[in-house]
């Protein structure tokens, strides 16, 4: 099952044929896969070539960050749920890096230096019980949300960013706070990111249970 955490095995960017193959004839799915292996030779050609900051989203207008208001919460399966001001997150160990952003429509940014934290700060704080198996990212404005396996969280290049080639976020790219995890197609990483959720189960994402896959590893 691709919702194993310990499954490392890399799994397709495009929905399984058995999610789809019900809903869609066979044609219209052939067709669908068709134009998405095409899709993904044209991304893998113009990346680079049209490198450069897009705007994605699906929230009009876009969440309005108040830092006397916002909160970061960590909550549901952990010993001891929390919550951060911006003040307070800014606070937490800091770790800068440089990676990749990718979206699944064939665009990226090469080279993005991220400020953040590592999710495994909040771990340690938060406490995981035995049964917490994924974590749920949800944005403000509760309509957009994305999850991760704990071991996809711990990744060495996975965090929860605030600053973005050494500025904060601005209000298009997530402000306050976004999650990145660059091995896999960026819609995993909600933007305007306001609650971190430890559950038992898998959550599925906003475009998740719109027939993109779960584990979004980067095939290019
Ligand atoms: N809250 C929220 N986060 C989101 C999205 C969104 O629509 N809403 N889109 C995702 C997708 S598909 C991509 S490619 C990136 C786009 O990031 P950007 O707008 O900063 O370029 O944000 C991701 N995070
Ligand atoms: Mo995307």
């Amino acid at each position: 099952m691709t919702d194993d955490p310990r499954d490392q095995r890399e799994q397709p960017a495009y929905p399984r044929p058995g999610l789809f193959a019900r809903a869609l004839s066979r044609r219209r799915f052939l067709g669908f896969v068709a134009g998405g292996a095409l899709l993904a030779v044209a991304g893998k050609r113009t990346l680079g070539l049209l490198g450069g900051w897009r705007f994605n989203t699906v929230e009009r207008p876009v969440p309005e960050f108040d830092p006397a208001t916002y909160r970061l919460v960590v909550d549901g399966l952990v010993e001891r749920p929390f919550t951060l001001t911006y003040d307070e997150l800014r606070a937490l160990p800091p770790v800068r890096q440089v990676s990749d952003f990718h979206c699944v429509e064939g665009w990226g940014v090469d080279d993005v230096r991220w400020d953040g934290v590592r999710l495994q700060a909040i771990m340690e704080q938060a406490r995981p019980t035995a049964e917490a198996r994924f974590l749920t990212f949800h944005s403000l404005g509760g309509i957009y949300r994305d999850s991760l396996s704990m071991r996809q969280a711990m990744f060495g290049d996975t965090l929860i960013a605030y600053d973005m080639d050494g500025e904060p976020l601005s209000r298009s790219h997530g402000l306050p706070l976004r999650l990145m995890m660059p091995q896999m197609y960026d819609y995993k990483g909600p933007k305007w990111l306001t609650r971190i959720e430890f559950r038992s189960v898998r959550d599925h994402g906003f475009w998740e249970q719109r027939g993109w896959a779960v584990n979004a590893w980067i095939k290019i």
